[in-house]
């Protein structure tokens, strides 16, 4: 049978299946390929006989996309999430986050959760990314307003939450589905630095899709690669690609930059292109000690 893989408790996964669930266990043959199943996969498998508590993963159908923060596979559209305070945006984390969606081709949206606390930096937030080509929604999981869009951004496609814990992920699941019982996590545990969702799990959307909830996170190293890769993820950029005055400008520092000149003009966001030379520094950094 064919199924998809709506959640991973050690090698235990449940599989969904024309409505139905599954538990089925993975043969040890994916080990030895070094495969390991992901939540989102699509699989073939042996559901269980009439006497059995689980059935078997016996294949793994190629993904068309696969990120390891949050972990899911087969994603077409990435909710990044913020909240607008407590937590304190990590935009960086966000810019990261949209620059690895972009290079496993996955659309993104932005989230920008909890604005009955800060309807200003909400706004702000969503002004420095009125040129990255994703859409922006601003949500209160506490009352509810603006979660129905997400819905409707989600039907009909597989998609998953990520971003920093506590920006009210969970939340914003159990706004969407009444009697859902996602746990959410208290303040207390934030200042903590816990996490309160240990693992990704994906629920089928009435009238097909899938959104998933995942555990948040706050460190994410963009891949290593040729730094002059990065701008070609700034869809901002994008306008000015080629009106620089040296070819294969980095926008950065260099004389007659056109991009520059739209950071300076307030055409492109200035903390988007200050927090992409921060990025672009870093890889720098790897690529130039990449045979160390
Ligand atoms: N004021 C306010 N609080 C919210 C909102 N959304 C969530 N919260 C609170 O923020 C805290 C964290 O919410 P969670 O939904 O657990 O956050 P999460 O992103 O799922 O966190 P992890 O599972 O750790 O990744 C909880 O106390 C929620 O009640 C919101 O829109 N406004
Ligand atoms: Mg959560
Ligand atoms: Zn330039």
């Amino acid at each position: 049978m064919k199924g998809r893989i709506l959640q991973g408790i050690g090698s235990f996964y449940t599989v969904e299946s024309e409505g139905q669930r599954f538990v089925c266990r993975a043969r040890g043959r994916f080990r030895k390929q070094r495969l390991t199943p992901m939540v989102g996969d699509e699989v073939l498998f042996a559901p269980p006989g009439p006497a059995e508590e689980e059935g078997f993963l016996e294949e793994i159908l190629p993904r068309k996309s696969e990120l390891v923060r949050p972990p899911v596979a087969n994603i077409d559209l990435l909710f990044v999430t913020a909240a607008a305070a407590a937590p304190q945006p990590d935009l960086l984390l966000v810019d990261r986050l949209l620059v690895r969606a972009r290079k496993a081709g996955i659309e993104t949206a932005l989230i920008i959760n909890k604005t009955d606390l800060d309807p200003e930096q909400a706004a702000a937030i969503a002004r420095q990314y009125r040129g990255a080509d994703c859409r922006i929604f601003c949500t209160c999981a506490c009352s509810g307003e603006g979660a129905e869009a997400l819905l409707a951004a989600a039907r009909g496609r597989i998609v998953a939450f990520a971003g920093q814990s506590a920006v009210g992920k969970s939340s914003l699941m159990n706004a969407l589905f009444p009697g859902l019982g996602q746990e959410t996590g208290g303040v207390s545990r934030i200042e903590r630095g816990r996490h309160t969702t240990r693992k990704a799990q994906l629920f089928p959307l009435e009238g097909g899709g899938y959104l998933a909830d995942t555990p948040g996170f706050s460190l994410l190293e963009l891949e290593s690669g040729d730094p002059d890769e990065l701008r070609q993820f700034y869809p901002e950029f994008a306008p000015y690609e080629g009106s620089c005055r040296f070819d294969g400008c980095a926008h950065l520092s260099e004389p007659g930059c056109a991009v520059k000149a739209a950071v300076e003009s307030g055409d492109i966001a200035p903390e988007r292109h200050a927090r992409y030379a921060a990025l672009y520094a870093e890889l720098k950094d790897k690529w130039t000690h990449r045979y160390a």
